[in-house]
């Protein structure tokens, strides 16, 4: 359920001895990491998009593949002397399709965004055959002079791309505008139901005829709920639209075998996007998955968007997806699953009302206007009591993006360190005790403020405490000790 084990002498004598390194270099830097494991062991880790990759995972980050040039793909690259890179590059690749059931694998996107940048750009290359490319006697749009750029993009303006809609738990990347997929696309999105806080198939199926986007995308950053991409599927069919998934929030749950069947994306999605470090417990890094005629042109993601694959972090891609195989990580997968439900019963027991009034997913999403707090003073003074959690608007919400009314808590974490749930229970309580400990001050103009707050006096002190009592008994890298 947790990491596999690991040899805690060993990777003690591997991190000692590259701290001693690097502080023969930097101490400064050597301190910050020592501070980071500190901080990391001593807070209950709640963010729903963080996790603890395993040791095997980071220090595989740590070595000479970083000094590789390997702009192109296995077997075709720009630079000399790649055998080494294509080893990493193709292991990483076939761990994906094995696990993901993938017909192909991209593994060098450097984040969520990049890999998404990377499918728009393909679907664009893959769809737009249009006059435009015929026009400019191109048949890619790589192959399109300066001239003719100025002419697709006037085509490519026009493209549309419905997804689901910020508040409602959308991502920036899936067409707002502070994302260049809000420029590069004309972007319609489709909302949760207003009683439910459940996604209305029935809409999405309307503004998609009605909107006939070339990108149908499907995927959240903040919804507690599973999605059925078999009838999402069926709507991006009916209207002729591609179907992408960004998968980055659950990916461990579709590795690990909780979403199967119509709740299974990599099936039903024409493209697929992840990030590798939430659920799925990896390095830093992105990751595209396809059907075969999206394969050519998702491999042209370097140079088109991205500069030089990470060998590095593919290498350490390749051993947390080796670790995402073993039966183990769907018991992990189900634990983190089974831990939200637990978390959120636990929070709704006690009065607090969450958006969709429960979870399906690895998430819960709070909404804190009822203790007369915003998210953002609410993720304040649980950061105070050593919970870190982030706050985010819920849908419609007053407050907008930046104060918001909401609070995301995730399980991937804790699960991770081994909690179960009696341990969420616990932390459900914890939380709650400081959300009613927490009051606005007022502002001079004598109305309560969105940012400053008190936290009545020791409850910080108390809950910090109480977690220390349950992280004992749950540590991290359990024997890994830093001189
Ligand atoms: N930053 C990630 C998250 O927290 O959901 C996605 O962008």
């Amino acid at each position: 359920m947790t990491h596999q084990p690991f040899d805690a002498a060993a990777a003690s004598a591997a991190y000692n001895n590259a701290l001693q390194v690097i502080a023969s270099v930097e101490p400064t830097i050597a301190g910050a990491i020592k501070a980071e494991l500190a901080d990391q062991r001593s807070s209950l880790k709640l963010i729903a998009s963080e996790n603890y990759a395993s040791p095997a995972t980071l220090l595989t980050m740590g070595n000479w593949l970083s000094d590789k040039y390997a702009e192109g793909t296995v077997g075709h690259r720009f630079y000399a002397g790649c055998q080494n890179v294509d080893t990493v590059e193709q292991t990483a690749a076939d761990h994906a399709r094995e696990l993901f059931g993938a017909p192909h694998a991209y593994v060098q996107p450097h984040s969520g965004i990049d890999a998404n940048l990377v499918a728009f750009w393909a679907i664009l290359a893959q769809r737009i055959e249009s006059p435009t490319l015929a026009e400019a006697g191109a048949k890619h749009v790589n192959d399109l002079s300066d001239e003719d750029w100025i002419k697709l993009r006037k085509a490519l303006g026009d493209q549309k791309m419905l997804g689901m809609s910020l508040d409602a738990g959308g991502h920036l990347t899936h067409g707002f505008r502070p994302n260049i997929s809000g420029k590069m696309f004309n972007q319609h999105s489709y909302g949760t139901d207003p009683e439910t806080g459940l996604l209305d198939y029935d809409e999405v199926a309307r503004k998609a005829r009605e909107f006939k986007p070339l990108i149908l995308i499907a995927g959240y950053s903040a919804y507690p709920r599973k999605v059925d991409f078999a009838k999402m599927r069926e709507i991006a069919d009916e209207v002729g639209a591609t179907l992408m998934v960004d998968m980055a929030h659950f990916a461990g749950l579709v590795a690990g075998k909780v979403f199967t069947g119509d709740f299974d994306p990599v099936p039903h999605a024409h493209v697929t996007t992840t990030t590798t470090h939430k659920s799925l417990r990896g390095p830093r890094g992105g990751m595209v998955l396809c059907q075969p005629e999206y394969a050519d042109a998702v491999d042209r993601g370097c140079p088109m968007v991205l500069g030089g694959p990470l060998s590095q972090t593919m290498a350490a891609k390749a051993v947390a997806l080796a670790e995402a195989r073993q039966p183990s990580f769907q018991t992990y997968a189900q634990a983190v699953a089974d831990n939200a439900v637990t978390l959120a019963e636990g929070l709704m027991k006690r009065g607090v009302k969450l958006v969709t009034d429960g979870t399906e997913n690895h998430l819960v999403l709070l909404d804190v206007s009822s203790y007369g707090i915003t998210g953002r003073q609410a993720e304040s003074a649980l950061l105070d009591a050593g919970i870190v959690t982030n706050r985010n608007a819920v849908p419609r919400d007053p407050n907008g993006a930046w104060y918001t009314s909401g609070v995301r808590i995730g399980t991937p974490a804790l699960t991770t360190r081994g909690f179960g749930a009696d341990e969420f229970d616990r932390v459900a309580e914890l939380i709650v005790d400081v959300l009613s400990s927490t009051t606005p001050t007022t502002t001079a103009a004598g109305a309560p403020s969105k940012a400053k707050y008190v936290l009545a006096e020791g409850v910080a002190d108390k809950t910090r405490a109480a977690s220390a009592e349950i992280l004992d008994k749950h540590p991290l890298y359990p024997g890994l000790e830093l001189s």
